[in-house]
């Protein structure tokens, strides 16, 4: 197969309601969505970077810089046999894995798609549907947050997971387990604490939660290594694993008993796979994050949340909880019993709205071979 045209879209999904964490406020989320084209197929990925360097360094237009100038002529025109080859033709740009993970992830799209197949399937995935948790951000009341809960278990969702930082954390944890004393719970502090609070996580280690996620700096495995010894709650590693390599090293010293994995974070599927086995080799288990994708990279995240070591609920929620209208046909659903059905269909298996985010889009660009 060879990439004979790629195009992007940058394009801005009004939120249905500001997402808040300890980085700050997000109301519209903007994205490149990546389109590559082979043998009359085509193949989508979505680059997750959002509008500011604040959970990663990358932007929206750092990764349209990066994609433009560097990724594009490493792609265009190679032939490449399998998407496993794609990592190895980018490894020269160092990081900007969210920019390379949009393009990666579109020929893996396309590639299933050129073979007939599901992308779940491709991926080596065994399951028929996924297990939904919600990712609730900061609110400006507990009253608002418990109404929140309350709306969420309502529609089926397996797990909730709250947003943490401090001077909203081990109160808002006592209260929520106060109404509900057996909902499979969990904490995000995206890094939002030091090796000095402790004291408050002990506090924290109280309350049965399922995991605490990365309570300590993006690029820290040692303190999160001393913290899991002090603690009987799973610490679970989201920022820190930029790589299979720091997914080994976090193993290997002990930082965390389960790993999120986002594809975006980690360069695309090919890493997410090689993440997924060094974990499972280890009997350490996954789960896949979410970046408020729309419906392409749900999409992807769907597929991967299919592969066997996958063994909590995901941050992949229904598309009505994000957005009034998705640029996919049909959007993801929740069940009633907190799961999404894996689409059938080849490749990400649902239909991309072209009219759509060509309405959307506020640039453009295509590059040809
Ligand atoms: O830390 O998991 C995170 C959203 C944006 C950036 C970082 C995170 C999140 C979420 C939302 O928690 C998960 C979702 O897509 O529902
Ligand atoms: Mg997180």
């Amino acid at each position: 197969m060879m990439v004979e045209e790629l195009s992007l879209y940058l394009i801005s999904m009004k939120l249905i309601r500001p997402f808040v964490t300890s980085f700050g406020k997000t109301l519209e989320r903007p994205c490149i969505l990546v389109r590559v084209k082979s043998n009359g197929e085509e193949g989508w990925g979505e680059v997750v970077a959002e509008s500011g360097p604040w959970y990663s360094y990358e932007t929206t237009y750092t990764a349209w810089y990066i994609i433009t100038e560097f990724v594009v002529p490493f792609i265009l025109g190679k032939e490449v046999n399998d998407p496993r080859d794609i990592n190895k033709l980018l490894s020269p740009i160092r990081g900007h894995n969210m920019a390379k993970a949009g393009v990666e992830m579109a020929i893996w799209d396309l590639y299933a798609r050129l073979q007939g197949k599901p992308l779940f399937e491709v991926l080596g995935g065994v399951r028929k549907e996924i297990e939904s948790g919600v990712s609730i951000g900061i609110q400006k009341s507990v009253k608002e947050l418990l109404n929140l809960i309350d709306n969420y278990l309502a529609q089926g969702y397996k797990r909730i997971k709250v947003k943490i930082k401090p001077g909203w954390d081990v109160d808002i944890i006592r209260t929520i387990r106060k109404e509900y004393p057996d909902i499979p719970l969990q904490v995000d502090a995206n890094a939002a604490y030091t090796i000095r609070d402790v004291n408050m996580l002990r506090e924290l280690d109280k309350y049965s939660l399922l995991m605490i996620e990365q309570p300590f700096s993006y690029d820290d495995l040692v303190d999160h290594a001393t913290l899991q010894r002090m603690l009987k709650t799973p610490i679970c590693l989201d920022e820190s694993i930029s790589s299979p390599s720091m997914a080994r090293s976090a193993l290997a010293l002990g930082s965390c008993k389960v790993i999120n994995i986002k594809p975006g974070r980690v360069g695309g599927h090919l890493s997410s796979l090689t993440i997924h086995d060094i974990c499972l080799n280890k009997g350490v288990p996954c789960w896949i994050g979410g970046m408020l994708e729309t419906g392409v990279g749900r999409a992807h995240n769907v597929a991967l949340a299919t592969l066997p070591n996958i063994k909590y609920p995901n941050d992949i929620s229904g598309s009505d909880r994000y957005y009034e209208k998705d640029i996919v046909e049909p959007p993801f659903k929740v069940s009633k019993h907190g799961t999404i059905s894996v689409p059938k269909g080849i490749g990400i298996g649902v239909e991309v709205l072209i009219d759509d985010i060509n309405r959307l889009s506020m640039k453009q660009a295509n590059f040809k071979m």
